[in-house]
């Protein structure tokens, strides 16, 4: 596809390193977008002791000048401030003093790690497995994010259930009015639904306290895109298929689903969404149980994506084996977020708007902000228009 981009570094190396290649020129970014950003992704009610360390300070090293993008691949570091200097624990050539991990985490990489590259130690494995690597994709979305913002095509994350407590979310109201409630119930939990807050807070006081952790189900929604994103005509061009692996890729999510999937599995036909066309304004659908999916292409309609988190594995309390013995062993207590779901949802969001963007490219081509905001106001005309 259009942009390409890659992330390096370790959970306590010294810097996060990201590269984005393809975004256009003339995409205006300021220090606030990151910072803000960065911050949602940092602040929900359970995250660890780690977030209160981190500020995800964005250095921005290739690609942008005077705040805008200049079209060349655009470079970012972000530094572990846990680990600036002496405390790095993954040191390119300096012996390493941090305490090996030598009884693999049941639930994490550790295992197949070690196994597979011949290690002893899994701190190896799980330094790069860690969710920190999320950081520097969330940040690289910034580009993305904002050239969709300047498009009109606007986006949501939200939490839809932290253990087993469900918030109460109407999706017939318009996206709008769901992404004004959430923003007026703070950044703690990421919800339209303000009641639930004070028992998902207890749920997760009451997890700290026991040093266990909670999964749950968050949701990505894009509005306001064209129609035709992505294409039936060959397998790994279908979007449906493209943003469920963007989700799978996020650690401990197990599970995704594309608008009411899991209803329509065990549903009728009726599930099918009705479709309208009006002159002038288009195509519409009357209900959008398909989320906004449908043959591997968006068909105008609001994007619904759900995840499915599993409980963090820091401190199951689970059985293992010590690598160097051979022996039955615990794994030794590893400090953790209690709820990681807030985060998720954000950098769900994040993994999105790039790939979205990266279609949106495709479809419209253009080295240009400009370029591409004006191929996109005439491919929107045409569609609203009998096709022929
Ligand atoms: C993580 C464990 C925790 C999280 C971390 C991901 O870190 P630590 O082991 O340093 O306490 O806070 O997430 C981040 C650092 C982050 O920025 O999201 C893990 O094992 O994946």
């Amino acid at each position: 596809m259009s942009l390409r981009y890659f992330t390096a570094g370790e959970s306590h190396s010294a810097f996060l390193t990201g590269i984005i290649d393809g975004m256009p020129a003339g995409v205006k970014v300021s220090p606030e977008d990151f910072a803000a950003l960065l911050r949602r992704r940092r602040t929900g009610y359970g995250r660890g002791a780690r977030q209160k360390i981190e500020q995800d300070e964005v250095r921005i090293t290739a690609g942008v000048r005077e705040g805008y993008t200049t079209g060349a691949p655009i470079s970012l570091l972000i530094e572990n401030a846990e680990s600036a200097g002496q405390n790095s624990h993954l040191e390119a050539f300096t012996p390493h003093t941090a305490k090996t991990i030598n009884v693999p985490l049941p639930g994490h990489a550790d295992l197949p790690g070690v196994v597979k590259y011949g290690l002893d130690d899994c701190r190896t494995i799980r330094e790069r497995a860690s969710a920190r690597e999320t950081v520097m994709r969330t940040a690289l979305s910034v580009f993305p994010r904002r050239l969709l913002a300047d498009l009109g095509i606007k986006s949501l994350c939200l939490v839809e259930s932290l253990g087993n407590l469900t918030a109460n979310i109407d999706y017939t109201q318009a996206p709008d009015v769901i992404a004004d409630m959430i923003v007026a119930n703070g950044a703690d939990f990421i919800t339209p639904d303000a009641a639930i807050i004070p028992a998902w807070r207890e749920l997760v006081d009451a997890a700290l306290a026991k040093n266990e952790s909670l999964g749950g189900t968050a949701a990505v929604m894009f509005w306001n895109l064209p129609i035709g994103m992505g294409s039936h005509t060959q397998y790994d061009l279908r979007l449906d298929a493209r943003l469920a692996a963007l989700l799978m890729s996020i650690p401990a999510v197990k599970g995704v689903e594309i608008g009411m999937a899991l209803q329509q599995a065990r549903g009728s036909s009726i599930a099918a969404d009705p479709i309208l066309f009006a002159p002038g304004s288009g195509w519409s659908h009357q209900s959008n149980f398909a989320g906004g999916l449908e043959g591997g292409m968006t068909n105008g309609a609001p994007l619904v994506l759900r995840f499915h988190m599993k409980p963090l594995p820091a401190n199951s309390k689970v059985d293992s084996v010590n690598l160097k013995t051979g022996q039955p062993a615990r794994p030794e207590f590893y400090r953790s977020d209690t709820q990681a779901v807030t985060a998720a949802a954000v950098v769900a969001e994040s993994v999105v708007a790039v790939e979205l963007t990266s279609q949106l490219l495709a479809m419209t081509g253009g080295a240009t902000l400009q370029q591409i905001h004006d191929r996109l106001t005439r491919l929107r005309e045409a569609q609203s228009l009998l096709p022929g």
